[in-house]
């Protein structure tokens, strides 16, 4: 057993020990670029910050055995203070202040809630977008300019919105998207989503960046619970193919890769928490790095992304895999036309919640002109059980939904919203989003005069206006990105 002041001698860039759960890690070899915050920790007992932004098996899987030390003794390790300031105080208070579940309407609410419960990091994290934020913005105004026409005098005592996705049932068209990081917002993270898709029949995609490990999100699925996984790809190609085949033989049913983030896009409210939280003495001893001290909870974690990933990668992918694949983050009619004609199961025309590239334009904008497309070039009809054309960004409202299924998505996803009502409300938050959403599809297709999603057609909505990039209104909620560095 090592003792905590031998570990406590370790605490430099040339050799760099870490405590995390009662055991030593000697990650001196993980100190080139971007991890200056393990440095911050050099030689102590680094659980309660590694805890959120891993899975526990990160170390495991990343970090060769020889580098495992061993166990530490527990009484000699100093303990980290974690002082509790009076922002702290209050926001705890906050949280036992939250409304209660039935005060909850709808998806924004938890929102807004989020914004005053959660740990000022993970709002920071979750919430961010890239740039001005304009992206994330439009996404939801873009759901504004597009308007119903309803039809009347149909028998719409019973209405059914249950569809399938890929082949497998879902009680809506609306499926769970991949965020990272969930034990930012609540200890039990991802496994919030899962315990509340298997109630309510909803199909979870798995993050590759979840903070709960694969297996223990795999694990906590009932049985027949069908499950996605989202996936980076990773500069090494074996570990990729590790983590893909393990997702099949674990019975994953669709892998959807990400194809919009060779880079992570610059979340500035997350970049600036961190850039506040780190401690400057730290910072300082680290030298020549300038003030690039941190790039936010994303960038931290995101250099084994590889940004060489092209076409070519995709008959590997089919070469290593038998699950479906859907590239998750496709902008324009060309990129989908040459997926198609690839041979991939579908695209999600997303944008990546406005994190990635500012100023890309909505998935609901982009569904348009790549049904009007497929058609005119390969004939092809929305929703096709061949090509399916998912859909996410902005989506708040089964109205929402509705409009993206009108016009010939199969389903959308949704992320934030389900985050957020885990972050303040734990399981019941999500199963709550999930009532909230029933509710809203039933009184809506009733009023739209759609018994089912195949009565939902082009025909219901005017999208003469979807096109014109007016002023994004003003929105409070998003408004204060730029107001936050204290003079
Ligand atoms: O949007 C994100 O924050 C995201 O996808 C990500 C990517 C890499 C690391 C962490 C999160």
């Amino acid at each position: 057993m090592l003792s905590g002041k031998t570990v406590a001698q370790h605490n430099s860039r040339e050799s760099c020990w870490i405590i995390v759960h009662g055991k030593v890690y000697d990650v001196t070899e993980f100190l080139d670029g971007g991890s200056k915050i393990i440095l911050k920790y050099a030689g102590k007992d680094a659980t309660q910050e590694y805890e959120p932004i891993h899975p526990p098996d990160a170390i495991t899987t990343n970090l060769p055995p020889e580098k495992h030390l061993g166990p530490v003794e527990p009484d000699t390790v100093e303990k980290v203070v974690v002082e509790i300031t009076d922002e702290e105080k209050a926001r705890q208070e906050r949280v036992s202040n939250r409304p209660s579940l039935e005060e909850i309407l709808n998806l924004h609410d938890f929102e807004n809630i989020a914004k005053q419960v959660l740990p000022e990091k993970a709002w920071a994290y979750y919430s961010s977008a890239s740039d001005d934020e304009m992206t994330l913005r439009e996404n939801h105004a873009a759901y504004h300019r597009i308007w119903f026409r309803p039809r009347i005098l149909r028998d719409v005592t019973n209405v059914d919105w249950s569809t399938t996705i890929l082949g497998h049932k879902s009680s809506m068209p609306v499926y769970i998207s991949a965020t990272a990081l969930g034990k930012l917002g609540h200890p039990d993270g991802e496994l919030n989503l899962t315990r509340a898709a298997a109630k309510h029949n909803i199909i979870q995609m798995i993050p590759t960046l979840a903070s709960c490990s694969f297996d223990e999100i795999l694990d906590a699925a009932q049985p027949g619970q069908v499950q996605f996984f989202q996936l980076y790809v990773n500069k090494d190609r074996a570990i990729t193919k590790k983590l893909v085949q393990h997702a099949e033989s674990r019975g994953v049913k669709a892998l959807f890769i990400t194809v919009d983030a060779p880079q992570l896009g610059r979340r500035e409210k997350d970049m600036r928490m961190k850039f506040e939280a780190e401690d400057p003495s730290v910072v300082s001893k680290s030298g020549s790095e300038g003030v690039d001290r941190s790039q936010g909870a994303a960038r931290a974690i995101s250099g084994f992304i590889d940004t060489s990933l092209n076409w070519n990668d995709l008959h590997w992918f089919k070469s290593i895999t038998k699950m479906p694949l859907i590239l998750k983050g496709v902008q324009c009619w060309e990129d989908a036309l040459e997926a198609y004609d690839f041979g991939v199961a579908g695209v999600v025309l997303s944008n990546h919640g406005g994190r990635q590239l500012d100023f890309a334009r909505s998935g609901i904008e982009i569904l348009v002109e790549v049904v009007t497309k497929l058609k005119e070039k390969r004939g092809l009809t929305f929703p096709n059980e061949k090509f399916s054309l998912f859909v996410d960004g902005g989506v708040r409202r089964a109205t929402d939904v509705l409009k993206a299924i009108a016009l010939g998505a199969t389903a959308v996803g949704v992320g934030r919203p389900f985050l957020y009502a885990f972050s303040a409300y734990g399981t019941e938050g999500v199963e709550k989003a999930f009532e909230i959403l029933h509710d809203e599809f039933q009184m809506n297709m009733r009023l739209l005069g759609a018994r089912n999603l195949k009565e939902v057609v082009p025909e219901m909505v005017d999208v003469s206006n979807l096109q014109s990039h007016v002023v994004v209104p003003r929105d409070d909620l998003y408004g204060n990105n730029c107001a936050s560095v204290s003079l």
